[in-house]
């Protein structure tokens, strides 16, 4: 191991519950909850959980949930899932032989019923729509995933704003596409947006970075009126690539006009052109908006080989955008997202766990890792990208992106 930072000093929190990785969209689903599992693996066989503090993700409670979405919402969802739960639990239980469902767990079941039903909510005939697109399927516990998910995110505000850590960090967060009412693009609640409202409570502003290879507009959509958060996608725009959101010219509105920042590319983006773009505007970006924290959402799908992205980025490029953000050193919150190809994605978020830590990780993924199997046939770290991927990108274009960005900056007042 090596480190690579003249400040190590900065303390870094981890957030991860192996339950997390238990959860399963569907065989056939591209979203993939092991691979937080796989991560925490290797983030432990690297040694690097012995160089921060880890704390056991929670569940978020309904009150926590509701400071975005809907009330009605909520409840369909937690009472359309608390059989699940329940059905979660017996068959976790059943498959550790063990025969009775721990009482707490049961009381807290029947106060979700209770709740529920108290507040009169018919599952029939609801406008919330879960299940019905493959996108966003209901299973086995998802709304327990929910909250594990966004319970971490909202821990990282807590922990960064309790001056406890420098840099946060939770993989199993990342889940932009969620809105106010509406589950889409795998993604039902919007740890996202709950991290940043707490973070609200106290910081003037917040910078939201996202290199997903997919537009971050749930929370974009959130943040759209406000100046006190300024959201910025990284993304692949164009011939109906998902969510077909995220122009060039989509500023935001009112007091929030040039406060969302958009940088829609084509496929096949590769290291040197994307950290070339990401470097330009997030330089000007942090001199402009000066953020007292920023939450990056470090989607692994603009890596190479993903199975829906279809951006060319290696692991050390896409890590060197989390070094970039992290340079600046303002407070810092490292969120998961996409990332299709696991193998890749549990590589690349155990490698930019180092990156916190000023950490380089060796090369050889460590041979006791229960999934080594899943790193053959090289079992490294950094595997070898696509070649003879055409970067549909031409300097041109990318550098009008760029001076439009600089443009719509320049009308931010200081
Ligand atoms: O990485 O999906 O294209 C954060 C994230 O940003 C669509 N969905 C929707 C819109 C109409 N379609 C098709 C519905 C397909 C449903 C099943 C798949 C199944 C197998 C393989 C690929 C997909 C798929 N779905 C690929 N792209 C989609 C997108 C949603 C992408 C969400 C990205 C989430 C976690
Ligand atoms: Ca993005
Ligand atoms: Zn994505």
């Amino acid at each position: 191991m090596i480190q690579t930072d003249s400040d190590s000093s900065r303390r870094v929190a981890y957030f991860y519950n192996r339950f997390i990785g238990k959860f399963q969209y569907g065989k056939e689903h591209p979203m993939k909850p092991k691979r937080i599992i796989m991560a925490h693996n290797l983030i432990v066989n690297y040694g690097l959980f012995r160089q921060m503090d880890v704390y056991l993700i929670r569940e978020a409670q309904l009150q926590e949930i509701r400071k975005f979405h809907d009330p009605d919402y909520i409840i369909y969802l937690s009472q359309f899932m608390s059989q699940n739960k329940i059905n979660f639990v017996k068959e976790y239980c059943s498959a550790n032989n063990e025969s009775v469902i721990p009482e707490n767990l049961l009381e807290e079941f029947k106060l979700i019923i209770k709740w529920s039903q108290q507040q009169k909510i018919k599952t029939e005939n609801s406008e919330f729509k879960v299940g019905d697109s493959p996108d966003n399927p209901t299973f086995s516990g998802l709304f327990s995933y929910c909250q594990l998910s966004s319970g971490a995110s909202i821990d990282c505000a807590h922990s960064i704003l309790t001056g406890q850590a420098d840099i946060a960090i939770n993989w199993s967060g990342g889940l932009h596409h969620a809105k106010k009412k509406e589950a889409s693009g795998f993604c039902y609640i919007n740890d996202i947006v709950l991290c940043i409202l707490e973070l609200l409570r106290v910081y003037v502003r917040v910078l939201y970075v996202d290199i997903d290879c997919h537009h971050g507009d749930g929370v974009e959509e959130a943040f759209y009126l406000t100046n006190r958060v300024m959201t910025l996608s990284f993304h692949q725009y164009g011939d109906d690539f998902y969510p077909g959101t995220g122009q060039l010219n989509s500023v935001g509105v009112g007091v929030g006009r040039y406060y969302s920042v958009n940088v829609p590319m084509k496929p096949g983006m590769s290291d040197e052109p994307y950290i070339e773009m990401f470097k330009k505007i997030t330089s000007r970006v942090m001199q402009v908006y000066r953020p007292d924290c920023i939450v990056m959402q470090c989607g692994a799908d603009s890596l190479s080989l993903d199975k829906l992205g279809g951006f060319n980025l290696s692991i050390k490029g896409h890590g060197a955008c989390v070094q970039y953000m992290k340079s600046f050193g303002t407070p810092m919150i490292l969120l998961g997202g996409g990332g299709y190809t696991i193998s890749n994605v549990s590589r690349c978020w155990a490698y930019e766990t180092g990156i916190a830590l000023g950490q380089q990780i060796d090369q050889a993924i460590p041979s006791n890792d229960i999934y080594y199997d899943y790193y053959s046939p090289d079992y490294l770290l950094h595997f070898p990208i696509k070649q003879n991927v055409e970067n549909r990108n031409k300097t041109e274009d990318l550098n009008k992106i760029v001076s439009t960005v600089y443009d719509y900056l320049s009308y931010i007042e200081n």
